[in-house]
């Protein structure tokens, strides 16, 4: 990998939250220190134990491995490796990493003096996850509501979970999530458009510059957004997005266990009608 001359200015030490010089270096391009060492450590092992449950499993056909959660009879107990315990253990690997990969990305933040951007919009991410997997879990009484781990075995999940409240996208905070999403994909699509069209002029012609970055949107929508604000526009939509997507599970199951078409109910029920 590439190591730019000046980055060795930036290889500056401090900036750590724990194990203050003890792991305050790096190995090629890349950044170690403690919270380095626990996403390794979480990573490998949480790997390793997913290819232990695939090894008690019927198969290695990678499509068809499932490491299931413990039966709904288990509640919020604690259950033997090969009925669930192994899931529960995968989970908390899975957590210690996204955990550990995040106060690392703020360990680098402090470090080059830089904001809390990006891992506040990685915690967004691992809200998400920890919200379908413990949240809603403990809420509901029991680890056997999360997820499964494997590949069809997922998405089966999703859509029993869809199919139980009728019809997943009568879900209103579901709705809201789809539509950021959709809108983060149009937000992106503009911006990285309109960078490669100022940055790509036909072959003997200079690169444009802001200006006619701003000009391009005042001349065709009367409005420009601006440099930073597209970037401001793209994390708000990109973390509401992921805070939506956890509100429409964690809703689903604690707080609404009718169909989803059905709470639509309040519009007709509505005074104004009669
Ligand atoms: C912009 C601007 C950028 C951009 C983009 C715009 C110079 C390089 C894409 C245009 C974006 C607008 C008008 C917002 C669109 C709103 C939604 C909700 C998608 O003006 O400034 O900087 O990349």
């Amino acid at each position: 990998m590439a190591m730019l001359s000046f980055e060795k200015k930036y290889r500056v030490r401090g900036g750590t939250l724990i194990g203050g010089d003890l792991f305050d270096f790096w190995v090629g391009p890349f950044y170690v220190g403690f919270f380095g060492v626990t996403t390794l450590f979480f990573a490998f092992l949480g790997t390793a134990l997913i290819i232990w449950g695939a090894a008690m499993g019927p198969t290695w056909n990678l499509w068809q491995i499932n490491i299931a959660p413990p039966d709904l009879s288990v509640g919020l107990g604690i259950a033997p490796m090969a009925e669930g315990g192994l899931w529960q253990v995968i989970t908390i690997c899975a957590i210690g990493a996204f955990c550990s990969w995040a106060l690392r990305e703020v360990e680098i933040c402090r470090k080059l003096g830089m904001g809390f951007h990006v891992p506040f919009a990685f915690g967004a991410a691992i809200l998400a996850y920890v919200t379908l997997q413990v949240f809603r879990p403990l809420l509901m009484g029991a680890w056997g509501h999360g997820f499964p781990y494997g590949i069809y075995s997922h998405l089966d999940w999703v859509s029993n979970v869809g199919y139980q409240y009728l019809h997943f996208h009568y879900n209103p905070a579901h709705m809201i999530a789809v539509s950021l999403f959709f809108t983060t994909t149009l937000a992106l699509s503009l911006h990285g458009s309109l960078i490669l069209s100022a940055s790509n002029p036909p072959e003997g012609e200079t690169v444009k510059t802001a200006e006619h970055e701003n000009a391009y949107f005042r001349d065709f929508i009367g409005y420009s957004i601006g440099a930073l604000g597209i970037h401001r526009l793209g994390l708000f939509l990109a973390v509401s997005a992921s805070v939506f997507s956890a509100i429409c599970i964690v809703i689903s199951g604690p707080f609404w266990t009718h169909g989803w078409p059905e709470w639509w109910s309040w519009w007709s029920d509505l005074p104004i009608w009669r």
